[in-house]
C-alpha cells in the first residue's frame, strides 16, 4: 500500500473511530491516537523521504487535508459533548424555587423599650434633652434634695433598700432632678429634662406592683412657670399616648418636693371604670404624679426660687403599656415568654 492509499485509509478509520465516541475522554485518547506525535500521520509524514520528488506535493497537501479534516471531526463532536455534559450538570442541580423557604425568626425590642423609646421620642420632638443617672444612689439625692429630710414621715411613702446609711437603691428617678438642677447654667436657657431608668421600692408584688420597675423623670425649670404649663404637657402626653378618647384624671395629691402636687390616673382599660382585679376596684389606674416644683427643692440646688419656677413629674412606662395595650398583670414585662414579647413587633420591626 503506497502513502497516500495509507492516507485515505487511515482518514476513514480515523472518522468513524471519532464518530462513535461517546465520551469526552474517548475523544480525547482518538486525538492523542491520530493526531499526536507518535500518531500515523506523523508517521506517515516521515516516510516523506522515500516519496518521488514531483509527489511530495500532492501527498504532502492530503496529508495535510487528512489531518484538517480529523480534526474538525474532533471540534465538531467535542462541542456538542461538551454542550451535553453542561445539560446535564444544569439539570441535576436544579433549583427548585417553588420549595418554601426556611424562616429565620427575628427578635423584637421589649415592650418597655419600645414605650419608652416612644415617650422619648415624644419629648425630645418638644426640646427636652435626655439625663441618666445612676441606680445606686446617695440617701443625700434620692431623699434630702428632694426635700425629704432624714427623720421625714413621707420617707416611708417609698419603702427603701438601703445599702449602707448613705447608699441605697433609687426609688425614684426624681434624684437625678437635683443632680441636673446642680449643674444647670441658666444663662444658657430654660432646663428642660426627662430621665428614664430602673427604681426599687421594697412593695409587695401584685398586678401593678414591682420591686423593681421603671420610670421616667420629667423636670421643667424657667420664668413664669405655672400648673397650667404642667397640664398642657400632660395632655399633649396622654393624648399620644393613649388616643384623645381615653379618660384622664388629674387627682390633688402630695409629695414633698412639689407643691402643688398631682397624681395622674387613666380609666382602666379592663373594666372601663366599673372597677376590677386590675385597677383594684377603683375604675382608674395612676400612671404618674406631678407638681410644681417645691421652692426648698430649687433652693437646696442653688436656684433663685423667686426668680425661677417649674413643674417635674414621674411616670410609669409599665403602667402606661399596661393601658395602652390591655396588660393585665405587670408581672409579664419581667417573665421574658417568648409567646408574650412575640406580640410587640413594634414599628418597622
Ligand atoms: C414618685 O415616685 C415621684 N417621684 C413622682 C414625682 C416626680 C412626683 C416628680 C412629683 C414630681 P410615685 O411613688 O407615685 O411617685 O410613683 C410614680 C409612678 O411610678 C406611679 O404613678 C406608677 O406609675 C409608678 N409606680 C410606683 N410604684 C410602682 C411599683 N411598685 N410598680 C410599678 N410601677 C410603680
Ligand atoms: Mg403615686
Amino acid at each position: 500500500m503506497n502513502l497516500q492509499e495509507k492516507l485515505v485509509q487511515l482518514r476513514e478509520e480515523a472518522l468513524v473511530k471519532v464518530q462513535a465516541s461517546a465520551t469526552l475522554q474517548e475523544l480525547n485518547e482518538h486525538r492523542v491516537a491520530y493526531l499526536g506525535k507518535k500518531g500515523p500521520i506523523t508517521e506517515a509524514l516521515r516516510g516523506m523521504k522515500d516519496v518521488a520528488p514531483e509527489e511530495r506535493p500532492v501527498i504532502g497537501s492530503l496529508a495535510n487535508e487528512v489531518r484538517d479534516e480529523i480534526q474538525a471531526a474532533i471540534q465538531t463532536l467535542q462541542e456538542s459533548l461538551e454542550a451535553k455534559a453542561l445539560e446535564e450538570a444544569l439539570q441535576q442541580e436544579t433549583i427548585d424555587v417553588t420549595l418554601p423557604g426556611k424562616k429565620v425568626s427575628l427578635g423584637t425590642k421589649h415592650v418597655l423599650t419600645q414605650i419608652m423609646e416612644e415617650i422619648e421620642d415624644l419629648f425630645l420632638g418638644m426640646g427636652y434633652q435626655v439625663v441618666d443617672g445612676p441606680e445606686v444612689e446617695l440617701d443625700y439625692y434620692n431623699f434630702e434634695k428632694m426635700n425629704l429630710p432624714k427623720d421625714h414621715p413621707a420617707r416611708d411613702m417609698q419603702d427603701t433598700f438601703y445599702i449602707t446609711d448613705e447608699v441605697l437603691l433609687r426609688t425614684h428617678t426624681s434624684p437625678v432632678q437635683a443632680r441636673t438642677m446642680e449643674k444647670h447654667d441658666f444663662t444658657k436657657g430654660p432646663l428642660k429634662m426627662i430621665s428614664p431608668g430602673k427604681v426599687y421600692r421594697r412593695d409587695n408584688d401584685d398586678a401593678t406592683h414591682s420591686h423593681q420597675f421603671t420610670q421616667i423623670e420629667g423636670l421643667v425649670i424657667a420664668e413664669n412657670i405655672t400648673l397650667a404649663d404642667l397640664k398642657g404637657t400632660l395632655d399633649v402626653f396622654a393624648k399620644k399616648l393613649f388616643g384623645a378618647e381615653r379618660e384622664i384624671r388629674l387627682r390633688p395629691s402630695y409629695f414633698p418636693f412639689t407643691e402643688p402636687s398631682v397624681e395622674v390616673d387613666v380609666s382602666c382599660f379592663k373594666c372601663g371604670g366599673e372597677g376590677c382585679n386590675v385597677c383594684k376596684g377603683s375604675g382608674w389606674i395612676e400612671i404618674l404624679g406631678s407638681g410644681l416644683v417645691h421652692p426648698n427643692v430649687l433652693e437646696m440646688s442653688g436656684i433663685d426660687s423667686t426668680k425661677y419656677s417649674g413643674f417635674a413629674f414621674g411616670m410609669g412606662p409599665e403602667r402606661v403599656a399596661m393601658l395602652k395595650y390591655g396588660i393585665d398583670d405587670i408581672r409579664h414585662f419581667y417573665q421574658n415568654d417568648v409567646r408574650f414579647l412575640g406580640q410587640f413587633t413594634g414599628k418597622g420591626q
